[in-house]
């Protein structure tokens, strides 16, 4: 995944028109697309070949089983063309070996959740963020999730981990994250959902955002 917009778009529309139709719109502003549960629950997992046209995708599956089933699970998600899948780091190691021992096999990369982005990311799963962080820089993940609510998790954990491993960081927009302010934290792409695809002109939303990282990385800000 080169970096260039700095961008991902998160395509959690249901309809396989309506998110071709936001692709072909938005492509030029984002590094990649994320597509999870509710796209490919609605159209099938088929929809990650026809996005793969516009760009590399990431397959938000949020992988968080035993490890035998992990692997089984990451092994479809690769057949079917991702390029990264998004992994719980609370199931442990063993768990997180098994995605990333099948993600080598393919060539692919694997993210890590330390710490999710709403108010209930705080209650359980923050305490534990800066050892997962240390786990998946261990096991030789690619990159980690952290949270654009709360730059300051994602200066804490770009301290931990050094620039060893990529941060993405959703909940830009519609759940309160500014673009800048985590990008200046330390994330190396934010991931930008329902402010781009519920937008009038996805187009010009996802524009303006990426302007927007843009300047902050020129200083601006
Ligand atoms: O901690 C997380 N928060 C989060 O919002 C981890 C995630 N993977 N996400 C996903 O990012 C969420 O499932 C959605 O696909 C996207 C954010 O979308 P939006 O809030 O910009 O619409």
């Amino acid at each position: 995944m080169e970096r260039n917009t700095c961008m991902i778009l998160a395509l959690d529309v249901t309809d396989r028109e309506e998110a071709l139709k936001i692709a072909e719109d938005v492509w030029e502003f984002v590094d990649a697309i994320k597509v999870g549960y509710p796209l490919i629950l609605a159209t099938g997992l088929g929809i990650i070949r026809e996005l793969a046209e516009f760009a590399p995708i990431i397959a938000d599956f949020k992988v968080a089983d035993i490890p035998n089933t992990n692997r089984l699970i990451c092994d479809q998600v690769f057949e079917a063309g991702a390029d990264a899948v998004i992994v719980q780091g609370f199931t442990g190691r063993d768990s997180l070996d098994a995605c990333i021992e099948i993600a080598s096999e393919y060539s692919r990369d694997v993210f890590v959740v330390s710490e999710m982005s709403h108010p209930g990311g705080a209650e359980f799963l923050q305490p534990a963020a800066e050892a997962i962080a240390r786990m998946a820089l261990e096991a030789g993940a690619f990159g980690l999730v952290a949270p654009a609510t709360r730059p300051e998790r994602v200066k804490k954990i770009r301290k931990i981990i050094g620039d060893k491993l990529t941060i993405i960081s959703p909940g830009v927009g519609a759940q309160g994250g500014r673009a800048s302010d985590v990008i200046a934290a330390g994330a190396d792409w934010v991931i930008v959902g329902r402010s781009i695809y519920k937008a009038e002109s996805p187009k010009d939303a996802a524009r303006e955002i990426a302007e927007e990282i843009q300047a902050e990385l020129r200083g601006e800000y």
